[in-house]
């Protein structure tokens, strides 16, 4: 798949910190330990509605997250899927009497206008699951020569299934117990109660063709694949075992991140499949988890129709913590926009305080697990203060750029 244009980064003077981050698996914050290239892996949209301010919420903090190892002088190898068959893109295309494959075009395409516009550097790799069926056919089929997968006793549908325990590890990033995994897995796209499976948890790996849906000729018969594999497949091919980090908003921790986990070590026999699981906050809209099935949403396209200084709605974002649960308010963007106005100011003067404390401020708070609120309390502190440092509003100005990926020019896209 065409990803999307990037844009330079400026470099920043003074001592990058390395990243601190949490990770879902051991609950705890721990040093990132990329290698000269870091490599992280980052589960993308299912392309069946537009851009809400949720996914831009998620794809911010990764963001973040690409910018400190590059600021550390790190290459940066980072994936990113699309989910671009699955149940419910073919749903909503059934619904509106629409092509499924236009529609994920469609959605795909207005995805990356919007990632353009709010200054997220684009993946290295942006794959769709459809173009990565012969590689997820092969894997599949290891998994079945190998055991630990089973066709379900079906005569008609004979759908594959991953036993869950196949792995040894299974468990090991989320940390749930068999309640909260029995509610996630059933909410969240399972089928536990689908005859002819060995366990209710276990995951679909391929889905034996139905009429009128598509399906793909392969040697598991015709079928589609199931979504968990998607992503395992694509980042093990891409990045193989080990990689630094595997992201997604906190949705994804079960099933979605425990299972593309389980299979990645099943089809290996190596663990684990990341070394940091990063899980970001659910955006809200009126009390509730912005979702499409919800319908209470805000797009990011909407709001570029509208006029919104996008610098504006990324401030805003990354004015609360990247791991909490957070609503997005009129007073947000509010905010948001009275601070970039603040901050443009500020460096468009002749002279202000000397940026060097600022700068060590903004890397020790982005570096301690992407504490963004302090990070702009300190950028604050800058713009408030006089000073007679003719070269600090540049500094800052770039600083805010490379680390905060905020444009304080005006920025109308690449
Ligand atoms: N295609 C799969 C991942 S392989 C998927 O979950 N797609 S999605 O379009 O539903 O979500 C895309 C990303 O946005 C996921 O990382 C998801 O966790 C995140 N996301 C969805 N809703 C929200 C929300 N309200 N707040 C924050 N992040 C969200
Ligand atoms: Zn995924």
């Amino acid at each position: 798949m065409q990803t999307w244009p990037s844009h330079p980064v400026p470099r920043v003077p003074g001592t990058p910190r390395p990243l601190r981050l949490y990770d879902t698996a051991t609950g705890e914050i721990r040093p990132t330990t990329p290698g000269p290239t870091a490599t992280m892996y980052v589960c993308g949209i299912t392309p069946y509605d537009a851009t809400h301010l949720g996914h831009a919420a998620t794809y911010l903090a990764f963001d973040l997250v690409h910018r400190q190892w590059l600021d550390n002088g790190h290459d940066v190898h980072y994936v990113q899927n699309v989910t671009d068959v699955d149940d419910p893109l073919l749903e909503r295309a059934e619904r509106d009497h629409s092509d499924w494959v236009v529609l994920a075009m469609r959605e795909t395409a207005l995805f990356r206008e919007d990632m353009t516009a709010l200054r997220v550097l684009p993946p290295r790799d942006y794959l769709g699951a459809v173009e990565s069926i012969p590689e997820i056919v092969e894997a599949v089929a290891k998994l079945l020569s190998d055991g630990v997968a089973y066709r379900a006793d079906d005569e008609q549908y004979p759908d594959i299934y991953f036993d869950r325990l196949a792995s040894g590890h299974f468990g090991s990033v989320s940390n749930y117990d068999a309640d909260t995994m029995a509610k996630f897995f059933a909410e969240r796209g399972g089928d536990p109660d689908r005859p002819g499976k060995r366990h209710p948890l276990d995951a679909l790996l391929w889905r034996t063709a139905r009429p009128d849906e598509p399906s793909w000729d392969s040697e598991l018969g015709p079928g589609r694949p199931g979504w968990h594999v998607e992503c395992s497949v694509i980042a093990l091919n891409q990045l193989g075992m080990g990689f630094d980090v595997q992201g997604g908003g906190s949705d994804l921790i079960f099933p979605h991140h425990e299972f593309s986990a389980a299979h990645a070590e099943a089809l290996t026999g190596l663990h684990p499949f990341a070394r940091h699981y990063t899980h970001t906050g659910m955006i809200g809209l009126d009390g509730q988890k912005m979702s499409k099935s919800l319908g209470n949403l805000v797009f990011v396209s909407r709001l570029r129709g509208d006029n919104v200084d996008m610098m504006a709605v990324r401030l805003g974002l990354l004015s609360g913590h990247y791991r909490e649960d957070r609503a997005w308010t009129d007073t947000v963007l509010d905010e948001a926009t009275a601070r970039l106005a603040r901050w443009r100011a500020a460096v468009s003067r002749e002279s202000g305080p000397p940026a060097e404390p600022t700068v060590a401020r903004l890397r020790d708070h982005l570096a301690d697990d992407l504490n963004t609120p302090q990070a702009i309390r300190a950028l604050d502190a800058w713009a408030a203060d006089e000073g007679s440092d003719t070269a600090a509003p540049a500094q800052i100005r770039d600083a805010v750029d490379a680390l905060l990926g905020v444009a304080l020019p005006g920025w109308s896209g690449v």
